[in-house]
């Protein structure tokens, strides 16, 4: 891509609405931008990192065995009034009155559409187990919507639903959530901690909450420190497998860590004080077994193998998509702009052209995006005829983990320069080793389908 003939509106002031990096960022980088409070446009390079993130958490819930699918964002009441939680749901849910006087909802999640649509489809044990999944805008009208897309009133979410015969299979199912979400913030360059947490209008009383930290978070956390040595790596694991995810389960959680809503000093007060750590995090995702909640209010029933009607056991899982960017920038900036990781960041790497006009220097620019290209990487030429210190404030506020930096000079004795985003070390390199290093640096972080 040609910066020349790209979208990107960066600010150089800082918006003064802004309380938090960022939602700062975003801002100066083009990315977003308020269409009315809590609800916002995503500009092309806030579009392109909404789209790896969206993608990556795709890849990880087909890896887990789980079934892509997508339901509307405007649903009928009815469902809702069956589920008696129509009442219950309160001021968040954005009730809408179609021209027939019929009553509608903007979906603040889908409990019931996927139960309604599980029970008019399935009736015998051997169809499960079964768990659907969608990435959907939803909408919750918060009272205070606040920090950019990291509290958002529209939000862009992916939600999953388990059904299963028994309380057992559903465990296994949340066990596998689980696995597939510690993969899943990994692969975004996030570490997420599971956390004992409280079910809200969702339901259900074993649910874990995952956090980031972060000073800025609006969750108050308790844990042992022990947590944050812990990381699931690249390992390989059989989601099939009842004791393995089981295992990573216990890995994971056996540690104390709550949010506020669940502490309990007591047990709290059972970690060794050097460990015992009180801090803030962003929620990035939650997942929840809550039984035959949904399934008894609605109806949804299957035959076993004895010939028996039973309610079965569900549980939902959601993943905060567009919060992802707000969580993943707070844990990854530093002065002069955002620093993506590699598996989200919106271009692979910045070309920075020193001397626009220069035959060799915009050949040697143009062969470099070229020879990217080939090898199915994302450059973003900067070939605007700007200052370099502009250019590279540029680069320096969009984050992209890598730059070619291209100038007469260099050219001269065959090179170029490979600059890294997050540590600032250069290497002078010929054009060709440039780019094999960038191919080997991004052959773990391919994201497909985009
Ligand atoms: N039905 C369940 C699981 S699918 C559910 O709705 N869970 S939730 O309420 O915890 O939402 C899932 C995730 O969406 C949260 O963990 C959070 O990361 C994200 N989220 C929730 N509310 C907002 C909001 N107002 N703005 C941005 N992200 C949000």
């Amino acid at each position: 891509m040609r910066l020349s003939r790209y979208f990107l509106p960066v600010l150089k002031e800082t918006p003064s609405e802004a309380q938090i990096v960022s939602h700062r960022l975003m801002l100066r980088a083009g990315m977003i931008k308020q269409s009315a409070a809590g609800i916002y446009s995503w500009l092309p390079l806030g579009f392109k990192v909404l789209r790896k993130i969206e993608n990556i958490v795709h890849e990880e819930q087909m890896r887990a065995g789980h079934i892509p699918m997508q339901m509307p964002t405007l649903q009928s009441a009815d469902l809702w009034k069956e589920s008696g939680r129509y009442d219950a749901y309160g001021e968040e849910m954005l009730r809408i009155t179609d021209r027939h006087g019929r009553d509608m909802l903007y979906t603040p999640t889908a409990e019931e559409l996927i139960t309604d649509i599980f029970r008019s489809n399935v009736s015998s044990y051997k169809d499960l187990p079964l768990t659907m999944y969608q990435i959907q805008w939803k909408f919750r009208d918060e009272i205070r919507p606040r920090f950019g897309v990291m509290r958002g009133r529209e939000f862009y979410m992916k939600d999953g639903y388990n059904f299963d015969l028994s309380k057992e299979d559903a465990l296994h199912a949340y066990n596998r959530h689980l696995v597939s979400y510690l993969r899943t913030y990994e692969r975004m360059g996030l570490q997420a901690i599971p956390m004992r947490a409280d079910g809200g209008p969702i339901g259900g009383d074993y649910t874990h909450e995952f956090l980031v930290l972060a000073e800025t978070g609006e969750s108050e956390v308790f844990y042992d420190s022990a947590v944050t040595d812990l990381s699931f790596g690249d390992r390989e694991i059989d989601y099939d497998s009842v004791e393995q995810c089981q295992g990573v389960l216990e890995e994971f959680t056996t540690k104390y860590a709550r949010t506020d809503e669940t502490h309990d000093e007591a047990l709290f007060g059972a970690v060794p004080e050097e460990r015992r750590r009180t801090a803030r995090g962003i929620e990035v995702g939650q997942i929840f077994y809550f039984g035959t909640k949904y399934s008894d209010a609605l109806g949804a029933q299957v035959q076993t193998a004895e010939g028996e009607k039973v309610s079965v056991h569900m549980g939902s899982h959601g993943i905060g998509v567009s919060r992802l960017l707000g969580a993943i920038i707070e844990a990854s900036h530093d002065d002069n702009g955002i620093i993506w990781p590699e598996g989200v960041t919106p271009f692979h790497a910045g070309i920075v052209n020193l001397k626009q006009g220069d035959a060799e220097a915009d050949a040697a620019c143009e062969a470099l995006e070229k020879a990217l290209e080939a090898a199915g990487l994302e450059p973003l030429y900067d070939d605007r005829k700007e200052r370099a210190g502009g250019k590279f404030a540029t680069m320096d506020l969009i984050g992209l983990p890598w730059r070619i930096t291209v100038g007469p000079r260099g050219l001269k004795n065959g090179v170029v320069e490979l600059t890294s985003r997050r540590t600032g070390e250069s290497e002078e390199l010929a054009p060709e080793a440039a780019v094999a290093k960038l191919i080997e640096i991004y052959a773990d972080h391919r994201v497909t389908g985009l």
